[in-house]
């Protein structure tokens, strides 16, 4: 079983979620949510108690060497399969769980074996390697916050959905957007919740309803170590850019809660998180997921 104290590689991921599937076969299946560059499945876990149910997705681990985001998603398929705790048991057996924790599976690999801080996938553009994959998504592709140089870790692409991975894994999330009630997506650091979009601070639809759960959530989050997290869209709390998983999932799908998580910590350790951390973390984010259901559920 899982060590939670160290960061497993891609090939460890794959056995010990084989292994976990193979004994909850009842409730939790291996889906294939697309393919990489260099030929790796996305893989994930659909976690299901009957049919019929409404859906949340979590896509985590887009960027290579955001290490606490796949260890935290994993973490959370372990609990949403083994807790004893009542409300972690009642929101698995709830929704349909839809969860990728390596959705850029080159770029794990390769920050795994050759470059820690390796954020981009793997296709070779020219003489350099590798597009952002959180700036090729088709909407406002470009606008903000993205560059046109492959050398640059927010080389967009040559056009919107140009990678196989985005463009596989948005075709899967479109297949499934008509039940999907909760978007996740996963990454680190800083410490923040944030709502689409990342092209203007304007409000939107419901916005503010939105950003009043996040809070709540992020409350939440903070009771068990006292972990402090800003809410806001990413125009306002961190910077314009455009391009992004959560934004198109907004726009082009009208999900309608969608959050990206900027897992701990402020700045200490940054990516490099040490191993320690991953159940504190796990747990914090547990408990905020789980008053965002919560308090979605009042929402609707
Ligand atoms: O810049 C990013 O892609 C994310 N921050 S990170 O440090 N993990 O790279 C923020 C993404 C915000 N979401 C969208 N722009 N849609
Ligand atoms: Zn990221």
């Amino acid at each position: 079983s899982m060590r939670w104290d160290t960061y497993y590689t891609l090939g460890q991921i794959n056995t010990w979620l084989d292994d976990l599937v193979a004994r909850h076969s009842n409730v939790a299946s291996i889906i294939v949510g697309g393919q990489s560059y260099e030929g790796r499945p996305i893989r994930g876990v659909k976690i299901s108690h009957g049919s019929g149910k409404r859906a949340i997705f979590i896509e985590s681990g887009i960027h290579a060497r955001e290490w606490i985001t796949m260890a935290t998603t994993n973490y959370i398929i372990d609990q949403l399969l083994r807790s004893t705790n009542t409300e972690v048991r009642g929101i698995a057996r709830e929704f349909d769980w839809y969860i990728f924790p390596v959705t850029n599976p080159d770029g794990y690999v390769w920050s795994h074996d050759y470059a820690r801080t390796w954020r981009k996938n793997r296709r070779p553009i020219g003489t350099e390697f590798g597009v952002d994959l959180n700036r090729n998504w088709n909407s406002n592709w470009l606008a903000h916050g993205s560059s046109t140089n492959p050398a640059l870790d927010n080389y967009a692409g040559p056009g919107p959905f140009s990678e196989i991975e985005t463009r596989t894994l948005s075709e899967y999330i479109r297949s499934l957007s008509d039940k999907i009630d909760l978007y996740l997506s996963m990454h680190s650091f800083s410490q923040l919740l944030l709502v689409p979009f990342g092209n203007s601070t304007q409000a939107y639809g419901n916005y503010h309803d939105a950003v009043n759960i996040g809070r709540r959530a992020m409350g939440a989050l903070s009771v068990r170590y006292g972990t402090q997290y800003t809410t806001g869209s990413i125009a306002e709390a961190i910077y314009l850019a455009t391009g992004g998983s959560i934004d198109w999932v907004k726009s082009a799908l009208n999900i309608p809660l969608v959050y990206c998580y900027e897992f701990r910590d402020r700045g200490q350790y940054g990516f490099l998180l040490p191993g320690n951390q991953i159940i504190p973390n796990s747990e914090e984010v547990l408990d905020s997921i789980v008053d965002l259901i919560f308090q979605a559920k009042r929402f609707q």
